[in-house]
Protein backbone atom coordinates (compact mmCIF):
# COMPACT_ATOMS: atom_id res chain seq x y z
CA UNK A 1 0.00 0.00 0.00
CA UNK A 2 1.26 3.24 -0.86
CA UNK A 3 -0.01 6.29 1.15
CA UNK A 4 0.16 9.81 0.13
CA UNK A 5 -0.70 12.97 2.81
CA UNK A 6 -2.46 16.08 1.58
CA UNK A 7 -4.68 18.70 3.18
CA UNK A 8 -7.95 19.86 1.44
CA UNK A 9 -8.44 23.11 -0.26
CA UNK A 10 -6.06 24.58 -2.50
CA UNK A 11 -3.42 21.88 -2.13
CA UNK A 12 -5.63 19.43 -3.15
CA UNK A 13 -7.34 21.34 -6.09
CA UNK A 14 -4.08 21.45 -7.28
CA UNK A 15 -2.99 17.94 -6.81
CA UNK A 16 -5.46 17.00 -8.43
CA UNK A 17 -3.67 17.01 -12.23
CA UNK A 18 -0.59 15.96 -10.49
CA UNK A 19 -1.96 12.63 -9.68
CA UNK A 20 -4.36 12.10 -12.45
CA UNK A 21 -0.71 12.36 -14.62
CA UNK A 22 0.41 9.55 -12.09
CA UNK A 23 -2.75 7.71 -12.84
CA UNK A 24 -4.23 7.70 -9.73
CA UNK A 25 -8.05 9.43 -9.38
CA UNK A 26 -9.54 9.59 -5.88
CA UNK A 27 -12.64 7.61 -5.47
CA UNK A 28 -14.34 10.31 -3.60
CA UNK A 29 -14.26 14.16 -3.44
CA UNK A 30 -12.35 15.05 0.10
CA UNK A 31 -14.26 18.43 0.01
CA UNK A 32 -17.64 16.63 -0.18
CA UNK A 33 -16.87 13.46 2.06
CA UNK A 34 -16.16 12.86 5.84
CA UNK A 35 -13.40 10.63 5.31
CA UNK A 36 -9.92 10.97 6.38
CA UNK A 37 -8.42 8.24 4.00
CA UNK A 38 -9.51 7.78 0.45
CA UNK A 39 -9.43 5.27 -2.09
CA UNK A 40 -8.27 5.36 -5.37
CA UNK A 41 -9.08 3.94 -8.62
CA UNK A 42 -5.30 2.04 -8.09
CA UNK A 43 -5.90 -0.30 -4.97
CA UNK A 44 -2.90 0.26 -3.80
CA UNK A 45 -2.92 3.48 -3.56
CA UNK A 46 -4.83 5.94 -0.98
CA UNK A 47 -4.79 9.28 0.39
CA UNK A 48 -4.38 10.68 3.70
CA UNK A 49 -6.18 14.09 4.12
CA UNK A 50 -4.96 15.99 6.86
CA UNK A 51 -4.15 19.47 8.03
CA UNK A 52 -1.64 21.46 5.85
CA UNK A 53 1.14 22.03 8.78
CA UNK A 54 0.39 18.35 9.86
CA UNK A 55 1.99 16.72 6.31
CA UNK A 56 5.25 16.41 7.31
CA UNK A 57 4.36 14.96 10.82
CA UNK A 58 2.79 12.11 8.88
CA UNK A 59 5.42 11.24 6.67
CA UNK A 60 8.23 12.09 8.84
CA UNK A 61 6.83 8.86 11.17
CA UNK A 62 5.94 6.64 7.89
CA UNK A 63 1.88 7.06 8.78
CA UNK A 64 2.49 8.29 4.67
CA UNK A 65 5.22 7.13 2.36
CA UNK A 66 4.61 10.39 0.56
CA UNK A 67 2.82 14.04 1.41
CA UNK A 68 2.43 17.68 -0.28
CA UNK A 69 3.01 20.61 1.80
CA UNK A 70 3.90 23.97 1.48
CA UNK A 71 7.57 25.31 1.80
CA UNK A 72 6.17 27.61 4.24
CA UNK A 73 5.34 24.33 6.92
CA UNK A 74 8.28 22.63 5.46
CA UNK A 75 10.35 25.09 6.75
CA UNK A 76 8.71 25.55 10.37
CA UNK A 77 8.69 21.66 10.79
CA UNK A 78 12.16 21.62 9.80
CA UNK A 79 11.60 18.57 7.51
CA UNK A 80 14.39 16.47 9.19
CA UNK A 81 14.19 13.09 7.83
CA UNK A 82 12.16 14.04 4.94
CA UNK A 83 13.27 13.57 1.46
CA UNK A 84 12.19 16.12 -0.82
CA UNK A 85 12.89 15.32 -4.68
CA UNK A 86 10.10 17.84 -6.36
CA UNK A 87 9.14 21.33 -5.91
CA UNK A 88 5.51 21.15 -7.80
CA UNK A 89 5.27 24.81 -8.40
CA UNK A 90 1.54 25.09 -6.94
CA UNK A 91 0.03 26.58 -4.00
CA UNK A 92 2.06 29.66 -4.88
CA UNK A 93 2.61 32.55 -2.82
CA UNK A 94 5.19 35.14 -0.79
CA UNK A 95 5.66 34.84 2.87
CA UNK A 96 6.18 38.92 3.72
CA UNK A 97 6.14 41.33 6.63
CA UNK A 98 3.35 43.56 6.13
CA UNK A 99 2.38 46.58 8.43
CA UNK A 100 -0.25 49.17 8.38
CA UNK A 101 -0.48 51.90 5.70
CA UNK A 102 1.41 54.69 6.95
CA UNK A 103 3.81 52.65 9.29
CA UNK A 104 7.25 53.66 8.85
CA UNK A 105 8.74 49.87 8.70
CA UNK A 106 12.29 51.01 6.82
CA UNK A 107 12.32 53.69 9.90
CA UNK A 108 11.59 51.57 12.35
CA UNK A 109 14.45 49.03 11.75
CA UNK A 110 17.00 51.30 10.72
CA UNK A 111 16.47 53.26 14.17
CA UNK A 112 16.84 49.82 15.81
CA UNK A 113 13.45 50.07 17.83
CA UNK A 114 11.96 47.15 19.30
CA UNK A 115 8.86 45.75 16.33
CA UNK A 116 6.40 43.92 17.77
CA UNK A 117 5.70 41.14 15.04
CA UNK A 118 2.67 38.34 15.16
CA UNK A 119 2.73 35.58 13.16
CA UNK A 120 2.01 31.79 13.07
CA UNK A 121 5.51 31.42 11.22
CA UNK A 122 7.78 32.12 14.29
CA UNK A 123 10.64 30.15 13.00
CA UNK A 124 10.93 32.00 9.77
CA UNK A 125 10.27 35.10 11.46
CA UNK A 126 13.21 34.44 13.56
CA UNK A 127 15.60 33.31 11.47
CA UNK A 128 14.73 36.55 8.88
CA UNK A 129 14.67 38.96 11.77
CA UNK A 130 18.00 37.32 13.29
CA UNK A 131 19.47 37.58 10.05
CA UNK A 132 18.89 41.20 9.01
CA UNK A 133 19.62 41.94 12.91
CA UNK A 134 16.80 43.17 13.94
CA UNK A 135 15.43 43.22 17.17
CA UNK A 136 11.30 41.91 17.33
CA UNK A 137 9.39 40.47 19.82
CA UNK A 138 7.45 37.65 18.47
CA UNK A 139 3.54 37.03 19.02
CA UNK A 140 2.18 33.61 17.71
CA UNK A 141 -1.17 33.59 16.53
CA UNK A 142 -2.86 30.54 15.05
CA UNK A 143 -4.80 32.35 11.86
CA UNK A 144 -5.94 35.93 11.17
CA UNK A 145 -2.83 37.44 11.47
CA UNK A 146 -4.15 40.43 9.46
CA UNK A 147 -5.60 41.88 12.72
CA UNK A 148 -3.15 42.44 15.14
CA UNK A 149 -1.60 45.57 13.78
CA UNK A 150 -5.22 46.73 13.58
CA UNK A 151 -5.82 46.75 16.94
CA UNK A 152 -2.42 47.62 17.94
CA UNK A 153 -1.33 43.99 18.86
CA UNK A 154 1.59 43.89 17.08
CA UNK A 155 3.19 46.38 14.72
CA UNK A 156 3.80 43.95 11.82
CA UNK A 157 2.74 40.69 10.53
CA UNK A 158 5.16 37.68 8.74
CA UNK A 159 2.24 35.74 6.89
CA UNK A 160 1.48 34.21 3.06
CA UNK A 161 0.32 36.97 0.30
CA UNK A 162 -1.00 35.77 -2.82
CA UNK A 163 -3.31 38.26 -4.65
CA UNK A 164 -2.58 41.07 -1.85
CA UNK A 165 -6.88 41.20 -1.34
CA UNK A 166 -6.26 40.66 2.71
CA UNK A 167 -4.00 42.75 2.99
CA UNK A 168 -5.66 45.60 1.02
CA UNK A 169 -8.63 44.64 2.72
CA UNK A 170 -7.80 45.59 5.91
CA UNK A 171 -5.75 48.35 4.98
CA UNK A 172 -1.73 46.77 5.43
CA UNK A 173 1.07 46.64 2.76
CA UNK A 174 3.97 44.48 2.30
CA UNK A 175 7.18 45.48 3.14
CA UNK A 176 9.58 43.06 2.54
CA UNK A 177 9.49 39.72 1.05
CA UNK A 178 11.11 36.94 3.24
CA UNK A 179 10.67 33.91 0.67
CA UNK A 180 8.77 32.47 -2.39
CA UNK A 181 6.54 29.80 -1.51
CA UNK A 182 5.29 26.68 -3.25
CA UNK A 183 4.04 23.38 -2.63
CA UNK A 184 7.26 20.03 -2.37
CA UNK A 185 6.58 16.40 -2.52
CA UNK A 186 8.20 14.62 0.70
CA UNK A 187 8.97 11.08 0.59
CA UNK A 188 9.58 9.03 3.90
CA UNK A 189 13.27 7.96 3.47
CA UNK A 190 12.52 4.68 4.82
CA UNK A 191 9.55 4.44 2.63
CA UNK A 192 11.77 4.97 -0.67
CA UNK A 193 13.95 2.40 -0.04
CA UNK A 194 11.43 -0.46 1.29
CA UNK A 195 9.13 0.31 -2.10
CA UNK A 196 11.02 2.23 -4.18
CA UNK A 197 9.71 -0.18 -7.39
CA UNK A 198 6.05 1.52 -6.70
CA UNK A 199 7.50 5.04 -5.15
CA UNK A 200 9.70 6.27 -7.82
CA UNK A 201 7.28 5.99 -11.06
CA UNK A 202 4.78 8.46 -9.16
CA UNK A 203 7.79 11.10 -8.28
CA UNK A 204 8.65 10.82 -12.29
CA UNK A 205 4.98 11.49 -13.20
CA UNK A 206 4.58 14.23 -11.26
CA UNK A 207 8.07 15.55 -12.48
CA UNK A 208 7.08 15.07 -15.96
CA UNK A 209 3.72 16.77 -15.07
CA UNK A 210 5.17 20.07 -13.09
CA UNK A 211 4.87 23.30 -15.89
O1 LIG B 1 -6.41 26.42 6.77
P1 LIG B 1 -5.65 25.61 7.81
O2 LIG B 1 -5.47 26.33 9.09
O3 LIG B 1 -6.13 24.19 7.93
O4 LIG B 1 -4.16 25.41 7.29
P2 LIG B 1 -3.45 26.27 6.20
O5 LIG B 1 -3.93 27.66 6.17
O6 LIG B 1 -1.98 26.05 6.42
O7 LIG B 1 -3.91 25.48 4.89
P3 LIG B 1 -4.36 26.05 3.50
O8 LIG B 1 -5.01 24.91 2.80
O9 LIG B 1 -5.10 27.33 3.67
O10 LIG B 1 -2.97 26.38 2.81
C1 LIG B 1 -2.14 25.33 2.42
C2 LIG B 1 -0.89 25.91 1.77
O11 LIG B 1 -1.24 26.72 0.64
C3 LIG B 1 -0.04 26.82 2.63
O12 LIG B 1 0.78 26.07 3.52
C4 LIG B 1 0.76 27.59 1.59
O13 LIG B 1 1.93 26.88 1.24
C5 LIG B 1 -0.18 27.62 0.37
N1 LIG B 1 -0.78 28.96 0.09
C6 LIG B 1 -0.72 29.57 -1.13
C7 LIG B 1 -1.44 29.76 0.92
C8 LIG B 1 -1.78 30.92 0.20
N2 LIG B 1 -1.34 30.77 -1.08
C9 LIG B 1 -2.52 31.99 0.84
N3 LIG B 1 -2.80 33.01 0.22
N4 LIG B 1 -1.82 29.63 2.22
C10 LIG B 1 -2.51 30.62 2.81
N5 LIG B 1 -2.87 31.79 2.18
C11 LIG B 1 -3.64 32.78 3.00
C12 LIG B 1 -2.73 33.77 3.74
O14 LIG B 1 -2.31 33.24 4.96
C13 LIG B 1 -3.64 35.00 3.92
O15 LIG B 1 -4.48 34.87 5.03
O16 LIG B 1 -4.50 33.58 2.19
C14 LIG B 1 -4.51 34.94 2.67
C15 LIG B 1 -3.89 35.88 1.67
O17 LIG B 1 -4.36 35.63 0.38
P4 LIG B 1 -4.51 36.85 -0.64
O18 LIG B 1 -4.84 36.21 -1.95
O19 LIG B 1 -5.59 37.72 -0.12
O20 LIG B 1 -3.17 37.58 -0.69
MG1 LIG C 1 -5.90 28.37 5.55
Amino acid sequence: MITIALSKGRIFEETTPLLAAAGITPAEDPEASRKLIIATNREEVRLLIVRASDVPTYVQNGGADLGIAGRDVLVEHGGEGLYQPLDLKIAECRMMVAVREGFDYLGAARSGARLRVATKYTRIARDHFAEKGMHVDLIKLYGSMELAPLVGLSDAIVDLVSSGNTLRANGLVAVEEIMAISSRLVVNQASLKLKRAQIQPIIDAFAAAVL
